[in-house]
């Protein structure tokens, strides 16, 4: 149960047992005994000679120079010595064992940004002497390089090795999300970028920033810079400038992962309104304003003119082809309290179904994002008010108890649905409840294969209320690798849990490694 690396206590036999640790488990996966040495003074990645991305391919030029320091933690580049004297007693020339010395890439073309259509295949073939990774984009070039650095492990003299393998692999969900809330708490840019770093070792796609919410909004908008300046904790320190956002984005993407920001409204907005005036709903006690205020205010003009102008700003500053735009959890009693709201109701023939005024919201703004080229995604909740949703808008599931029954009747209806209920990892217990993520299955409810089909994803959710950047990283890892497995790897060859334990418990020791932590006691 020991970790390559792990100083102390080390015997032969553990030496001989340490082997490499793939995770999220490869589609298909042909392994040998036959172990190559692996040099960091001479190995290299190179481009293919076929490959149609070639040097000057920032996503790859980027993602050599990274993958060379994962590989090779220990090892500067240029100084031909090895940083770390304390294990340095190399032996690279057992006999039977022979060298690879470059991981070619073969790739077809060098996309600026990552989406949903995006091809993430790719093969890996390591044999003697050198290793070639094939793929059609260069997105499924980054994935093939994940795994590769997962095959290189130490031995106990801390020379490197690379078994003979063949992989040929390919996501089952195009969308593999990870939420993070910025809003309850502030996360600082590090923070993020770190969690970045982390989805890529397990093949996330997706950041999902739930950057603004009721009590804070941190982003600070162009068009409307009073929302951060009013609306932050604090205008200077706890804001995401544009240059901050621009950092996100590109770190994302040199990961292959897209950034889908949330604008959450018209619930969960009590921030938006000290830098907005006259966006909230004021609420009535009687015939007077209480002075406290509820959801946006969907009566008014101004109110579609900001979202209008927000929704633009939105699109101009991230790439990504979706926009989150939240529709979850309106209160209705502030609405109902408010005399020109009713009288607004009445003159729409809502009569006293608030649901409908929220209907009527939603598809407004889901429209002007469709008008701006934008796919939209809301939550469960909109769907469950059966509103006139468009076709392409895609619907999250968050809602526990009944999610088998939704995903039923939202691919019923023929939309794109993304599980995220089952994988509310900001909630904890004692124990090892990664088996609860690891156990779900997205495509076990009635429904025809085409419905199936109609299930693009899932998100494992990591709400801010209790959360900041002290308690963030050991709250996601390793229990996010249990959610991700399930979106990427086959169902049928990741169903026992009890056989991806000893591989979880290595692929922890390897994100410990990468933070500089040392890994010496297992999870069990
Ligand atoms: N914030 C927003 C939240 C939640 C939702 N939306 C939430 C609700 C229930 C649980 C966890 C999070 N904190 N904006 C629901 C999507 Cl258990």
């Amino acid at each position: 149960r020991q970790c390559v690396g792990a100083a102390g206590g080390w015997s032969l036999a553990a030496a001989a047992a340490a082997r490499s640790v793939l995770w999220p488990l490869p589609q298909q996966l042909d392994q040998s005994a036959d172990r190559n040495s692996l040099s960091p003074q001479r190995f290299s990645f190179i481009y293919g000679r076929d490959s149609a991305a070639q040097t000057g391919c920032s996503v790859l030029d980027a993602a050599f120079k990274r993958y060379f320091s994962i590989i090779f933690p220990d090892f500067t580049k240029g100084s031909g010595l090895l940083m770390s004297e304390n294990k340095s007693i190399r032996y690279t020339s057992v006999s039977s064992v022979t060298t690879v010395s470059a991981v070619s890439v073969k790739t077809r073309g060098c996309d600026g940004y990552p989406d949903e259509d995006s091809d993430e295949s790719y093969n890996l073939s390591v044999s003697e002497g050198q290793a070639v990774l094939r793929s059609v984009t260069v997105w499924g070039a980054l994935r093939g390089l994940e795994s590769f650095s997962q095959l290189v492990y130490q031995d106990d003299y801390g020379s490197y090795f690379i078994n003979k393998t063949e992989i040929v692999d390919f996501p089952r969900f195009a969308f593999r999300g990870l939420l993070l809330d910025t809003s309850r708490h502030y996360l600082p840019l590090h923070a993020i970028l770190k969690t970045l770093d982390a989805m890529a070792y397990s093949k996330f796609n997706v950041f999902h920033w739930h950057i603004v919410d009721d009590p804070s909004f941190p982003y600070q908008s162009r068009t409307f810079p009073d929302l951060s300046n009013k609306g932050a904790f604090h205008p200077f320190t706890h804001v995401y400038t544009q240059s901050d956002v621009m950092r996100v984005i590109e770190h994302a993407r040199m990961r292959g992962i897209r950034v889908v920001p949330e604008f959450d409204s018209p619930g969960h907005t009590l921030s938006w309104g000290k830098g907005q005036p006259n966006l909230l709903t004021p609420c009535y006690k009687g015939d007077v304003p209480s002075g406290s205020f509820g959801p946006v205010d969907p009566t008014v003009d101004t109110t579609y003119k900001f979202m209008e102008s927000l929704l633009k700003e939105v699109k101009f500053v991230f790439p990504d082809s979706y926009v989150h735009l939240g529709g979850d959890e309106v209160s209705f009693a502030c609405w109902q309290s408010n005399p020109n709201v009713r009288t607004f109701m009445e003159k729409m023939g809502f009569g006293k179904d608030f649901t409908k005024l929220e209907s009527f919201y939603m598809e407004s703004i889901m429209n002007m994002t469709a008008a701006l080229n934008r796919t939209s995604i809301v939550w469960q909740d909109v769907f469950d008010y059966r509103e006139r949703i468009p076709q392409d808008t895609v619907l999250e599931i968050w809602k526990g108890e009944t999610y088998q029954a939704e995903l039923s009747r939202m691919t019923q209806a023929g939309h794109r649905v993304l599980l995220s209920a089952p994988w509310y990892i900001n909630h904890i217990s004692y124990g090892q409840d990664w088996r609860n993520s690891y156990a779900v299955q997205p495509q076990n409810f009635s429904g025809t294969e085409e419905q199936k089909k109609l299930v693009i994803g899932g998100e494992v959710a990591m709400w801010g209320e209790y959360v900041d950047a002290t308690n963030l990283n050991p709250r996601l890892w390793p229990r996010a690798c249990a959610a991700a497995e399930r979106l990427w790897s086959d169902e049928e060859k990741t169903l026992d849990a009890d056989l991806a334990f000893p591989r979880l418990e290595k692929f922890r020791c390897e994100l410990l490694r990468y933070w500089k932590y040392v890994c010496n006691h297992s999870l069990s």
